[in-house]
């Protein structure tokens, strides 16, 4: 380490009082404060910088949320005219603001045609604690006040809130706060590698199994209790699961057939990501209630919300009264500006356009090549969003031994040659920003074959293959 100062700090004095003051998400706090955290102090496109100067590919997008780049300036400009002129006001009690007001707006001219009308909250897992309490209200409205079982998926994630966890499929994070809350149920999610193969299916056949996994479970409840299915389109922090085309439009009819809502937690595959405008349009379905967050403002201020389809908005605004639920921060006026800025961006910049047409494509290519890495078992793209699953033997696709923890010895080369790629599981895996251009994605690619030769030299000289 340089003695490289950043703000008259060195990286040790940094890490130092981060470690004795600042606690981490999702983090063992002594581990880290025994390693010392990297410090990221600058972005700027695709790229971030630490305080040491290295120079890093954001092949995550912060946390698949910038998906404008780092430094786009109408964004900061629109936060910055939002501060000067209000920062703050609510809109609880009878109040509104102009950016919240535009920001509903621009949505229901980009959202799917069943969408007039927008909750706003602060996080996508506010939002998902927002579709349980709008979910049950709109059963009670119904005269159905026991439809109340919610049922989402096994590895699927939806947010840390006490709802946003139990909803979430993450065994590790149910066994910590007694979770899940009453009247969440979870269903196996459509994983061909993990599910399918095992079961000798193709992954189209595969894919009708697993939603018929939905039915089986809406019977085993009874049909009058259950209230909704929830399901992000592609399962990100899962560990990019893409599943097969015949999944969705199945958990459709299922849903159809028995009345139950259909959720599409959007926080990851809206605003572009998937190379539609929404998740739900690039798998065919015709959702009841969407959640979003992340690259609604792509994370430069916190912003999430909820939209809300005719069918739940005509119950909860005609026959409702008061819906006792919101935050502090519902159509916080600053958020709501950056938000219209990054929409208007994306809208001028063709990004979507660009991610179905032009670099998915072309990052599914590259992917292509990858998959011929003597680690690689199977490699999965769904518009920027990239997934390959490390395997011991290419010719059998049997796993590594676990406590190998492959992954995170991948993981490892990437952060030191300057690449930030998710670990998870045996997969390690991609969202770049959506404004990555071609040389880029080349760029991207040649770093992540860089990093799959150091993890295999590592597993050749240590006897692991
Ligand atoms: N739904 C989905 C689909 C998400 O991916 C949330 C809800 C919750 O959003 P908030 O804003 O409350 O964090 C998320 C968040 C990871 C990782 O490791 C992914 C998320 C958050 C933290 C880590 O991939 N997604």
């Amino acid at each position: 380490m340089t003695d490289h100062l950043y703000r008259g700090r060195s990286t040790r004095d940094w890490q130092a009082a981060d470690a004795a003051h600042f606690l981490h998400p999702f983090t063992d706090f002594k581990a880290l404060a025994a390693r010392g955290a990297r410090i990221v102090t600058r972005g700027e496109g695709i790229y971030l910088w630490d305080s040491e100067g290295q120079r890093i590919l954001d092949a995550m997008s912060g946390l698949w949320c910038v998906n404008v780049g780092y430094g786009q300036q109408p964004l900061i400009d629109a936060a910055t005219r939002q501060l000067q002129e209000l920062p703050f006001y609510n809109s609880f009690f009878q109040t509104s603001t102009p950016p919240a007001i535009e920001l509903a707006e621009l949505l229901a001219q980009l959202a799917p045609p069943q969408f007039q009308h927008f909750f706003f909250a602060g996080s996508g897992s506010e939002s998902n604690d927002t579709v349980v309490r709008m979910v049950r209200r709109y059963w009670a409205l119904m005269g159905q006040p026991q439809r109340q079982v919610i049922i989402s998926r096994w590895n699927g994630y939806h947010g840390s809130t006490m709802a946003g966890a139990s909803l979430g499929g993450m065994r590790g994070m149910h066994e910590q706060g007694g979770l899940p809350i009453p009247g969440i149920v979870h269903i196996e999610q459509p994983h061909w590698w993990e599910h399918g193969r095992r079961l000798g299916l193709s992954r189209e056949d595969f894919g009708l199994q697993a939603a018929r996994w939905l039915e089986d479970k809406i019977l085993e409840i009874g049909a009058e209790n259950v209230a909704a299915f929830i399901g992000e389109p592609v399962q990100g922090a899962g560990g990019v699961i893409v599943p097969p085309d015949s999944y969705w439009p199945e958990i459709q009819r299922i849903c159809d057939r028995y009345g139950i809502l259909l959720v599409s937690d959007e926080v990851i595959c809206g605003f572009g990501r998937t190379g539609q405008w929404f998740g739900c349009e690039r798998f065919g379905t015709k959702p009841d209630l969407i959640t979003f967050a992340k690259g609604v403002t792509s994370g430069y201020v916190p912003l999430g919300g909820v939209m809300v389809g005719q069918r739940v908005a005509e119950a909860l605004i005609e026959k409702g009264g008061e819906f006792t639920h919101g935050y502090t921060y519902s159509g916080h006026p600053v958020a709501c500006a950056v938000g219209v800025a990054n929409l208007n961006l994306i809208r001028e910049l063709k990004l979507v356009e660009r991610v179905r047409e032009e670099t998915g494509p072309y990052m599914a290519e590259l992917y292509g090549q990858i998959a011929e890495h003597p680690l690689v078992g199977e490699v999965q793209t769904c518009g920027l969003m990239g997934a390959l699953t490390l395997v011991r033997d290419k010719g059998t696709n049997e796993p590594f031994a676990p406590e190998l923890d492959i992954a995170m010895v991948c993981r490892g080369h990437c952060f030191g040659n300057g690449l930030i790629m998710r670990a998870v599981g045996e997969r390690m895996i991609v969202a770049p920003p959506l404004v990555i251009t071609r040389a880029q994605l080349d760029e991207m690619a040649a770093l992540i074959r860089h990093c799959l030769d150091l993890t295999l030299a590592d597993a050749q000289r240590n006897g692991w293959l």
